[in-house]
């Protein structure tokens, strides 16, 4: 099959989940074409069957906003076209679905099928802003498939958007082997010695995140066992963190490292993962997590409860009970025994559960729906 992906290419969630599948795609035989204006942070050009067509934006006195929807659809077809691809598969629904159906218009009747996956915001927040609600819903109407990463997103998207469609649910996945117990770096070690657990969190510092409850949790945690705070990632929140900690006088004890690569090889060393978002459509961050036997304490909020068994796998409170996530993890960290059965059971239900494989066949059944109709 010959497919063209688009995603958002940089640090987040949906892009990451498009690159893996690319590259599980190409592995399995099939060719594949990434669209999007710069490259994908995880993306490698240089394996077999994946090739990357960037998408270039020219600016123009008129334009206020230059039409990157535009210039994307342009590109889709363009590629389309001379690749010959069967199939576009767009990672979030904005501007993503509506640029791979203008490509599809400009085609006919040359044909091409279009899939979108919704991915979170894309649904729960700018989707349903009135600017945008209408063409969004446009958007998932007209592709041909249309997935979701989990049940709640599905539900939210059917009761919001009332679209005359059917969604599958695809969860998103890991590779097992990439992400593991064991596999940290050398580095890592500099967040546990003299007996301290590391205690991760991993995001875009957006208020989604809720931020500030991650320093709390933290805060209450340290003050009962010797603990580290491992912050990976950037964005808007970041500065009013690290102004919280120096106001609990905790600085010493918490490191923000910003978009630091081959996260992979620092959360295995992590002893609690920290994902206090109030709305999480999936939480790809803490399946990797626990990919790697690191439980996770987070809110009962969104499609969380899908990836994260409370009691089993990691830890749900409702939202903003930043005392009994501490308690949880405190808990947890003073038990050895515990901790351990908890990591053991987060990894293998990620590995049974969310392994590649399973996703990819999940895909691979909707693409050959599609063609096939
Ligand atoms: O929807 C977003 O805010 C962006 C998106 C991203 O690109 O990171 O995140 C969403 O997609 C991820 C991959 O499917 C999910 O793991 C995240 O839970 C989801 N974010 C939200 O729902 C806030």
């Amino acid at each position: 099959m010959k497919i063209g992906i688009t995603c958002y290419p940089t640090f987040g969630g949906s892009g990451v989940v498009a690159t893996e599948l690319g590259h599980e795609l190409a592995k399995r035989g099939h060719e594949v074409h990434f669209i999007s204006y710069a490259l994908p942070s995880r993306l490698n050009v240089f394996a077999e069957r994946v090739t990357y067509h960037e998408v270039s934006v020219p600016s123009y006195p008129l334009f206020q906003y230059a039409p990157y929807d535009l210039a994307l659809a342009t590109r889709m077809t363009d590629v389309a076209l001379h690749e010959k691809l069967d199939l576009i598969h767009v990672h979030y629904a904005l501007p993503h679905a509506i640029s791979a159906h203008l490509a599809r218009e400009m085609l006919a009747p040359h044909p091409l099928k279009v899939v979108t996956t919704l991915h979170g915001t894309d649904i729960t927040i700018v989707g349903q802003d009135r600017s945008y609600l209408p063409i969004t819903r446009f958007g998932i109407e007209k592709s041909d498939a249309v997935t979701a990463v989990s049940e709640y997103l599905r539900d939210v998207t059917l009761k919001v958007f009332t679209p005359k469609k059917e969604i599958d649910v695809v969860p998103n996945f890991v590779d097992p082997e990439r992400w593991a117990p064991g596999r940290e770096s050398a580095v890592a070690s500099c967040f546990t010695h003299g007996g301290h657990r590391m205690i991760l969190h991993v995001s875009n510092f957006r208020p989604v995140k809720r931020i500030p409850d991650v320093i709390e949790v933290f805060d209450r945690i340290r003050k009962r066992t010797p603990a580290r705070l491992v912050m990976i990632g950037d964005g808007p929140d970041r500065p009013a963190a690290e102004e919280l900690c120096r106001e609990r006088g905790i600085s010493s004890l918490a490191h923000f490292l910003g978009n630091t690569p081959a996260v992979e090889e620092i959360i295995p060393a992590a002893s609690l993962y920290v994902l206090t978002s109030d709305s999480e459509s999936f939480g790809l961050s803490a399946l990797e997590a626990q990919a790697c036997g690191v439980p996770v304490l987070g809110y009962r909020a969104g499609g969380l409860p899908e990836v994260v068994v409370h009691g089993e796998t990691g830890f749900l409170r409702e939202v903003g009970d930043v005392d009994g996530l501490a308690d949880d993890g405190a808990a947890v960290l003073l038990d050895p025994v515990r901790g351990k059965a908890v990591a053991a059971a987060a990894r293998k239900r990620a590995v049974e559960l969310f392994n590649a494989e399973a996703a990819v066949q999940k895909y691979l059944a909707v693409y050959d729906r599609v063609l096939a109709a």
